[in-house]
Formats: structure tokens, sequence, C-alpha cells
């Protein structure tokens, strides 16, 4: 149903923006059990609607998602230049939103080559490489949305906007792992429970055939340095993660090993697991809302809690849809009112005025 879907779009950017903005404080962070509590008042404070404080502000993370939404609603067909012109005159406009060290470069050469070539800068770095930093996964959210009924092109879109700035293959192929959750999520249905080991298995059954199509490019050479089926690797342990929920403090675990960093390979798997943990009760996280759970669960992990809260949130706005996420909560969030435009517009572009 239409508002369903419209509700969704919303829910998605939404849970990106609030995982990014409540997250980014405790970036970089190591949280102790007594943290945990701290985090625990930090989102009771925030869902109360007579709780006054400056607005939390975004990152890189919304920074970027919100030129792929305007790459997406402003042209009738994916034009990468234009998007790579949106990155850079949008990191230029305010570069102190916290971007990755190596970023910074491509946006440079970028703006030097006068964009000759806008796929070359992000192919030179880390001495040919490429970047295998969640910069792609983060933004991924509104390819996700706008090609939630076109699954082919939702995945050369992503691929194609993610490696003007990441081309190695793990920090693609995670930002595709990112855009499939987000879209199996939109056609599930927010009335119903999830099961999260048969989502899981979803999610590997596609990244088996993502991680194929490297396979036969690179079919000359015989190393395999554990990149091939990194993802496929990643998922199993998501689901052996999912299968223990009733052990005790599986955190440690978690983050030794699906990770908390920086790179897509330690943050993706990583935010797909929050948000289908946190479907079901978690002991120290006071909440019946599936939406606050999954990013107060990401936070509390530690690491690249913006990056991992704005995954997962946008993963778990996208079943959830907006009506589920706390109004007061999302109000906390700069660019807060602007997100839903944002949402409401890349709604229309899809599918068209009037629905
Ligand atoms: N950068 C941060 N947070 C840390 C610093 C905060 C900042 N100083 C502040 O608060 O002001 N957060 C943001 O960066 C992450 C997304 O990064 P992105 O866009 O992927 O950038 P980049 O530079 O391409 O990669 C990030 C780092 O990953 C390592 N790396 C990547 N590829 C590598 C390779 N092939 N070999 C070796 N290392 C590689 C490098 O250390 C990169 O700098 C998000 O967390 C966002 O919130
Ligand atoms: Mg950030
Ligand atoms: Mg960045
Ligand atoms: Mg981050």
């Amino acid at each position: 149903e239409a508002s369903v879907l419209k509700n969704k779009f919303r829910g998605c950017l939404l849970g990106s923006l609030i995982g990014d903005c409540t997250g980014a404080p405790f970036e970089g962070d190591t949280i102790s059990h007594g943290d945990r509590l701290v985090i625990q008042r930090y989102y009771d404070k925030l869902e109360d609607p007579t709780f006054t404080a400056p607005y939390k502000t975004y990152t890189d993370d919304t920074a970027m998602m919100k030129s792929v939404a305007k790459f997406l609603t402003d042209k009738p067909e994916p034009d990468y230049k234009f998007l790579s012109r949106l990155f850079v005159n949008e990191f230029f406009k305010e570069p102190r939103r916290g971007y990755g060290q190596n970023v910074i470069d491509v946006f440079h050469k970028l703006r030097n080559t006068k964009y000759e070539n806008v796929f070359k800068p992000a192919s030179e770095q880390f001495m040919g490489a490429g970047s295998y930093g969640n910069g792609g996964a983060m933004r991924v959210a509104p390819i996700a949305l706008y090609f939630h009924d076109n699954y082919k092109m939702m995945l050369e879109v992503a691929s194609n906007a993610t490696k003007l700035t990441h081309t190695n293959v793990l920090g693609v192929n995670g930002a595709l792992l990112q855009a499939v959750a987000i879209q199996l999520a939109v056609k599930c249905d927010p009335y119903a429970k999830i099961d999260p080991e048969r989502f899981c298995i979803e999610l590997f059954r596609r990244m088996r055939k993502i991680e194929r199509v490297e396979e036969d490019v690179d079919d000359m050479e015989e190393e395999d340095d554990g990149t091939r089926e990194a993802y496929q690797n990643k998922l199993r342990v998501v689901e052996n993660l999912l299968q223990r929920k009733h052990d005790n403090d599986l955190e440690e675990e978690v983050i030794m090993n699906l990770g908390n960093g920086i790179s897509a390979y330690e943050s993706v798997p990583t935010a797909i697991y929050c948000f289908l943990r946190a479907l079901n009760e978690i002991s120290y996280i006071q909440t019946d809302n599936v939406f606050r759970r999954t990013i107060q669960y990401a936070v509390s992990l530690g690491g690249d809690t913006d990056t991992i809260a704005c995954m997962a949130g946008a993963i778990a706005g996208a079943y959830l849809g907006e009506n589920c996420i706390n109004t007061s909560l999302a109000k906390q969030c700069e660019y807060y009112k602007e997100v839903l435009e944002m949402a409401d517009n890349l709604y229309v572009a899809k599918e068209g005025p009037g629905n």
C-alpha cells in the first residue's frame, strides 16, 4: 500500500539520520559495562518530550547521504559526474563533519582534475588498492529505497555510486550488502515479525551471487586473500551469534568476530546483526521500541558508533516505518525536517506525484 511505502522511505532516512546524530558523540569510544547505563539514560532523555538541549549534529554519513538523495531526485538518469560534484561541493562547504582521512584526498583530486574522469581518483587510493572504508555503505540508503523494486539497477547504481570514493571490492560489496539489507527490510511487513535467522540466510544467498561475480573476474589469479567470500563468512558469524541470543555477554565476541571498525568489512555485517538482534529483547536495554533498541545496541558496541548506528537505523527504519520512531528522539537531531522532506521527494520521484 502507498502510505506504508511512503512511511518506510521516511523511516529509513530518518533512522539513518538518528543513528548518525546520536551515535556521533561516542565515535571511537570503548564502551564498558558501566557506560551502558550512561547510554541507556542518554536515550531515555532524548525520548523525553520535555528534555531540551542543543540538537545533535550530523556527520559525514548524513552529509554524503544528502548528495545521494539529490542525485536520484534531480535527474531522470544516474549521472555520476553530478553525484561526484555534489559530494565535493558538500565537503568544501562544510569540511568539518568528521570525514574519513583519505576520502578527502579524493575530493581534492576530483576538483583539481575538473571531474574529467570521476572514477579515477578513487581508484588511485591506497596505492591502487582502493578504499575499503564504510563510506559507501553509510550513504547507500536512498539508492536501496529508490530501486526497491529493481534489484539489478539497485546493485548497479549502488556499485557505481560507491566507486566514486571506494573501489576496493570490500568497500563496494559492503555497500551492496547494506543496500540489499535495506531493500529486504522494505519488503517486510511492518506488522509481522521478522525471523532473524531467515533474514540472515536470505542475505547470505544474495551475497553468494554478488561475491561470485568477483570470482569470475579474478579467475586467472589463484591466490585467495580471504576477501573472496568475506561477507558470506561474516554472515555465517551473524547467524551463529543470533542462534546464541540467550547467552550472556556476547558483546565481546560480537566486537571480536564481527568488528566495530571503520572498514565496511568490520561494520556492515555488525550493523545487520544489531538490527536482527534488537528484534528481540536485550537484557541491559530498557525499551519496548525496536528502533530505539537497534541504535542503542549499536552505540553500546563502541567503535564506529555513528556509522554502525546509522546503517542499523536505516534498516530498522525501512522495516518499521516513520511511525515507529519516537518523535521526540527524532526532533533532537539536526536536519530532522529536511530529511523527512528528502524522503518524500525521493518517494515522489520514484512513485510519481499523487502517491
Ligand atoms: N573518519 C571518521 N571517524 C574518525 C575520525 C573522526 C574525525 N577525526 C572527527 O571526528 O573529526 N568517520 C567517518 O569516516 C568513516 C567513513 O570513512 P570513509 O568515507 O570510508 O573514508 P576513507 O578515508 O576512504 O576510509 C576510512 C579509513 O579506512 C582505512 N582504509 C580504507 N581503505 C584502506 C586500505 N585499502 N588500506 C588501508 N587502510 C584503509 C583508512 O584508515 C581510512 O582513513 C565513517 O566512520 C565516518 O563516520
Ligand atoms: Mg561520521
Ligand atoms: Mg567519509
Ligand atoms: Mg563513523
